[in-house]
């Protein structure tokens, strides 16, 4: 199966330098995921790779993969990355019917000499990767786009990735997943379905390396969830990344690359979500975002608990639910 990686057999004690961190409540589970390579002493790249599947394939939610609300034309479009700290990455856009973007960008990565594939180009060179294209849209999903119709209004509200869909399981966002290795290499990955009921065609910020990841061996990694194209429009990740790269802390980068989004646009800012969480190769986890209610989630060898989330400083001290 393509993208399905082992963790290294034999494993020893788990690896006291390793750890994972993840976007929203579900980081929980991706990070377990992540986990089962990384406290084997395997890979960051193989760990974020498996945290993104698992929350593309395991879980249905609204934001992430199978169960991924539409487009307002009632399309499904999925997005992803994934980045070495080396510089290797790939990404897919606006791809349809395949069910682990995230294993698509990394074969991206690894078997062409380019970084991103789009649309039909990407699904036609999934499935000759061995991908199987399926039909991904769920029922569930299709009567809460027809629902969407009955007002057609794109207004993207703060935290919408913790309410539930009627019926769901479970309700989450995109999934950012940052990992360090106990060789102290890192590896990024980000996968959505991006903003629901977005025009066809639209791209956010998830697929684009600079924007929704960005990942640097000899600093640390970003990942950004929320409305991309203030991600996009401020090259988001790497500057968090940059920002570390000149002695800030995590936590610190993320809040200044926050302010930025704010600056630019101070009106638009009180409507709408924007988050970033950063490790850096030293561990240190920050995370920050424009309004109340972002939660990430950390996993180590360390006692846990693993299942507690962490609430992130926000600019705008009240949650807009
Ligand atoms: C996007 N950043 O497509 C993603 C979606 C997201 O909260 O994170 N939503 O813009």
């Amino acid at each position: 199966m393509p993208g399905a990686r082992a963790a290294a057999a034999g494993a020893a004690p788990a690896p006291a330098g390793a750890r994972v961190v993840s976007t929203w409540d579900f980081g929980v589970g991706a990070n377990a995921a992540a986990w089962q390579v990384l406290g084997a002493g395997g890979n960051a790249l193989d760990a974020v790779e498996a945290g993104a599947r698992w929350a593309e394939g395991e879980l249905c939610n609204p934001t992430v993969g199978r169960c991924g609300n539409p487009d307002r034309d009632g399309v499904l479009t999925l997005d992803a990355s994934i980045m070495a700290g080396d510089g290797r990455c790939g990404a897919v856009a606006f791809l349809q019917d395949i069910a682990h973007p995230v294993s698509v960008a990394r074969a991206v990565m690894e078997k062409t000499p380019h970084v991103m594939l789009v649309g039909e180009g990407a699904q036609r060179f999934a499935v000759a990767q061995g991908f199987p294209r399926t039909p991904l849209l769920t029922e569930q999903a299709r009567r809460a786009w027809r629902e969407w119709r009955k007002t057609a209004e794109y207004a993207p509200q703060i935290n919408a990735e913790r309410r539930q869909r009627p019926g769901d399981q479970s309700n989450h966002d995109t999934l950012g997943i940052l990992a360090l290795d106990a060789q102290g290499r890192l590896a990024g990955a980000c996968t959505t379905s991006g903003m629901a009921w977005k025009l066809h065609g639209r791209v956010g910020d998830s697929p684009i390396v600079g924007a929704g990841l960005y990942v640097d061996d000899e600093v640390g990694a970003a990942t950004a969830s929320g409305v991309g194209e203030e991600m996009i429009r401020n090259a988001a990740s790497f500057l968090v990344v940059e920002l570390m790269r000149q002695g800030r802390s995590p936590m610190d980068a993320c809040r200044e690359a926050i302010e930025r989004v704010v600056r630019k646009r101070p009106e638009a800012s009180k409507r709408l979500q924007v988050c970033f969480l950063a490790l850096n190769k030293r561990g240190e986890v920050g995370a920050y975002a424009l309004h109340k209610g972002f939660v990430y989630a950390v996993r180590d060898a360390g006692p846990g608990p693993h299942d507690a989330l962490r609430e992130a400083a926000s600019v705008y001290a009240t949650e807009q639910v």
